[in-house]
């Protein structure tokens, strides 16, 4: 009602100067209205007032006129039937005379501090870009209201005198409480303890023989990358070092688009059929009655289904693996698990397997330890990451392919398209084709890493999906959930999941809209607009045309039914050592369940994989060895060679002993020149050593000056170390109980030891210096004077080989 009695205004005002009936402003006032007009095939040339606005409606008007003449008809529409839709052709544009053409208004060229200039950026949509656009500094600035208004007084709501009422107007109060009542989102339904970095995707070389991604284009390209790993079970805030999958989830902001590799550190999964997912996570989460246990499968429930789930058999020697206790999310492998299609710009298409390799090596926990860190430090592998980065040692991952035809996968004795299967090294080997470098840290945890947003739908041209069942509905799942979990629709526009390129559709409102869409065309085809946005043909994502010719079914492919013969392939992969930590792992997580027919379920799946393994497991659970579980089908089961690259043994790294945490135990009395010597030493190779004292302040050396203690004991217990050297003083160190714990663990947890000036702690602890054998245990190294630089060398090369495990026994000596 307002906007018209406006232009009545305008219309009568105008209407004096110009004079009725000339031809020049014939169909004026219905360009100055806002509904119907002549039909007259001229418009005019001019409102009448000398008025810039007006000027500017009359370029917007005959300017939208001509872009509707320019397209008469939808020329792409005998594109879209038949044989011709298979190569979609570019929508059909038309450039405007004017830009005013396109505005929403004529106003816009109205500049004020809030409006801009009114220039909009032809073609751009600047609500994606770097997130330096909505980075916020407060230095030097008082404090405001979400309006902006000062806010002078922050520590007094407002009162009905000072021993009064509060006053309902008090806006500041109750905006402040207000947003803080709704500071949390839901955390997501699984994966919901992450953490995450920024970085950059390094391309070895052009990969365009097989794929148009845009990553992979050129040598020595660089993709911005935003990558987050996560724990499966556990709530938003559960400890990291629990026994489970990590999710490795990578977000490429390309230019052509965000693509998402949202994948796990095991490269199989669980189940065969994305329909099972939530019956699995039901069953790993806390059981619904009493809501425990915290992220942890080691639970009735868990077992129940899984067992009964035979398929699940191969991830479950995975889980039950040192994989399952990571030492660091930098010393993991990821893998996008599910087979994907690469395309190429001849539409030319082949099979391909993700693989992330850290190049610090893989390297994991023991079981002992990571439940002793649970309690020393629950934030370990977020703590791990974050200073790693902050000290410059940014973690660094190889991306291999395994790419091969779907000729080549018919001849496979499994189907790639089983989730629970991998395709071995020794099939199809794992070619490097770039590297990742996380290399800088998120400024905030919320606004980045809890509100990323992975979604497997989010691929771009040369990438694309296989008919995987698991893969198919994750497609789905992603969008949906972040919709419950981000508040709405528009999640895409948060800045940390916006994409570099430019985002132009007509997909409007909803929830917290951001982008401010100028013009009023909002569908397309149109002509209003000059056809834009238009469809990119050819230039834009085309899914892969696979036939198919088949009935509609529920149902499995015949080959998904050998659930065993994978499983046998890792286990017979691990070394001796690995494979005594799987049979411990499967003996606790059994140990908790308490319902006795289900532990036997397992053992007798076990059966089916290796029959010593279960007879292991059996004995450790008290129970007779149950027959092996029927077989859900009679096709011959493929037997494989042990596939090296299995076991976490075989890739050492190449970063040696760089951020390696080594504890420097030190007393009264300990000779200064030593201590430093190590330290330095360390510290130039990229360890981080750290002086652990009794009490924090100051200690006496030999030399008669003082050493500064880092962390005591007690804050900085040994399970939160890679190794340890004991700097002997005045031999006072023995004479508690936590120094001798301290050397104990490192001991049980296999890790190096280093004594300078004698060996009385490592005697005191009652640590054999020597195996059963007789051998000596080389990651134990004793110098009785002073620090020999051979000796420091032998332990920098048992810290760099992370473990000694000829040292373990079962049950544990020490
Ligand atoms: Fe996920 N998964 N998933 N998943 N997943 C989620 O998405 C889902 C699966 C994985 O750091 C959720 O944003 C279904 C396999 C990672 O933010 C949800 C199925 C693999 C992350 C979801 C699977 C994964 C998720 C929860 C079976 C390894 C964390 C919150 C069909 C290849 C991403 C969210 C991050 C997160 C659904 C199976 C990896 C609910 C339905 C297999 C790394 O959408």
């Amino acid at each position: 009602m307002n906007d018209s009695s406006k232009t009545t205004q305008h219309k009568s005002g105008s209407h004096d100067k110009r004079g009725a009936g000339k031809p020049e402003t014939a169909g004026a006032g219905s360009v100055l209205s806002t509904v119907a007009g002549p039909s007259a095939d001229q418009p005019p040339q001019t409102l009448g007032a000398d008025d810039p606005i007006q000027q500017r409606l009359l370029d917007k008007t005959v300017g939208g006129q001509k872009l509707a003449e320019k397209i008469p008809s939808n020329l792409n529409k005998p594109h879209e039937y038949g044989e011709a839709s298979r190569t979609p052709v570019t929508g059909a544009i038309v450039e405007p005379d004017s830009p005013a053409a396109g505005g929403s208004t004529s106003t816009e060229i109205i500049e004020s501090p809030k409006t801009g200039d009114g220039t909009t950026m032809p073609g751009l949509n600047p609500t994606v870009s770097s997130l330096d656009r909505v980075r916020v500094d407060s230095s030097n600035q008082q404090l405001t209201t979400n309006q902006g208004v000062p806010i002078a007084d922050n520590q007094h709501s407002l009162k009905i005198g000072l021993r009064g009422p509060t006053a309902l107007e008090d806006f500041i109060l109750r905006e402040k409480i207000t947003h803080f009542d709704h500071e949390r989102i839901p955390e997501r339904v699984v994966h919901a303890r992450g953490s995450a970095a920024h970085g950059y995707f390094e391309c070895y070389r052009a990969l365009t023989e097989f794929t148009t991604a845009a990553p992979f284009s050129e040598k020595g390209k660089r993709t911005p990358v935003f990558t987050r790993f996560s724990t499966v079970a556990g709530e938003r805030g559960s400890a990291d070092t629990v026994r489970d999958v990590r999710g490795f989830a990578v977000k490429f902001y390309t230019d052509e688009g965000n693509w998402d590799l949202v994948g796990n550190n095991i490269p199989v999964f669980f189940i065969q059929d994305a329909m099972k997912f939530p019956d699995l996570v039901h069953a790993v989460k806390p059981e619904p009655h009493h809501a425990m246990p915290q992220a942890s499968s080691a639970h009735d429930t868990f077992w129940d289904f899984v067992s009964l789930m035979p398929e699940s058999t191969h991830m479950l020697l995975w889980q039950m693996s040192d994989r399952a206790i990571p030492r660091s999310y930098r010393t993991m492998q990821g893998f996008g698990v599910h087979t994907f299609r690469l395309v190429n710009a001849d539409g030319a298409s082949v099979f391909c397997k993700f693989h992330w390799t850290p190049l610090a090596g893989t390297h994991s926990l023991v079981w002992d330890e990571a439940a002793k860190i649970i309690g020393a430090d629950p934030d370990f592998h977020r703590r791990d990451l974050w200073e790693a980065i902050e000290a410059g040692a940014f973690p660094e991952y190889e991306l291999g392919l395994q790419i091969f035809s779907e000729e080549t996968a018919n001849g496979f004795p499994f189907d790639v398209l089983d989730p629970t299967k991998l395709v071995p090294e020794e099939l199809v080997p794992v070619i490097p084709v770039g590297k990742m470098v996380l290399n800088r840290n998120p400024d905030n945890f919320f606004a980045e890493t809890e509100q990323v947003a992975f979604c497997t739908a989010h691929v771009i041209p040369g990438i694309d999906f296989t008919n995987d069942p698991l893969l198919q509905g994750r497609i789905h799942s992603y969008v949906d959930t972040q919709i419950s979990r981000l508040g709405g629709a528009n999640f895409h526009e948060i800045p940390i999941n916006s994409p570099l390129a430019q985002v132009h559709n007509n997909q409007r409102d909803g929830m917290h809209r951001q982008a401010i869409n100028r013009g009023r065309v909002n569908y397309e085809p149109n002509s209003l607009a000059g056809g834009c946005p238009f469809q990119a043909g050819m230039a834009g994502y085309k899914s892969f045309p696979e036939p198919i010719a088949e009935d509609k079914v529920r149902g499995n492919p015949e080959l998904f039914s050998d659930h065993y013969s994978q499983a046998r392939l890792f286990w017979q992969s691990q070394s001796p050592d690995e494979q005594t930590h799987i049979i411990n792992a499967f003996r606790f997580e059994l140990t908790r369940v308490q319902t006795p027919a289900v532990r036997a379920r397992v053992v007798s799946l076990l059966v089916n994989v290796d029959a010593p393994l279960a007879k292991c497991v059996a004995d450790g659970l008290g129970i007779e060895l149950p027959p092996a579980m029927p077989l859900a089908s009679d096709l011959p089961i493929p037997s494989y060679p042990p596939s090296p690259a299995l076991s976490l043994l075989t890739r050492p790294g190449v970063t040696g002993i760089a951020t390696r945490r080594v504890a420097i135990l030190v007393c009264e009395g300990v000779a200064q020149k030593s201590v430093f010597a190590v330290y330095n030493d360390l510290l130039q190779e990229g360890a981080v050593p750290r002086l652990v004292g009794a009490r924090l302040g100051k200690i006496k050396t030999a030399e008669g000056t003082t050493l500064d203690i880092e962390i005591t004991l007690e804050a900085g217990p040994a399970v939160l170390y890679d190794g340890v050297i004991i700097m002997q003083g005045d031999a006072s160190l023995p004479r508690s109980a936590d120094p001798l714990e301290f050397v104990r663990q490192q001991h049980r947890h296999c890790k190096p030891i280093y004594a300078i000036g004698g060996g009385m702690l490592i005697a005191a602890a009652g640590i054999p210096t020597v195996f059963a054998d007789g051998d000596a245990d080389p990651a134990i190294i004793i110098d009785e004077e002073k620090m020999q630089t051979d000796s420091l060398a032998k332990f920098k090369t048992a810290l760099a080989g992370h473990r000694s495990f000829e040292r373990e026994t079962d049950p544990s000596a020490m």
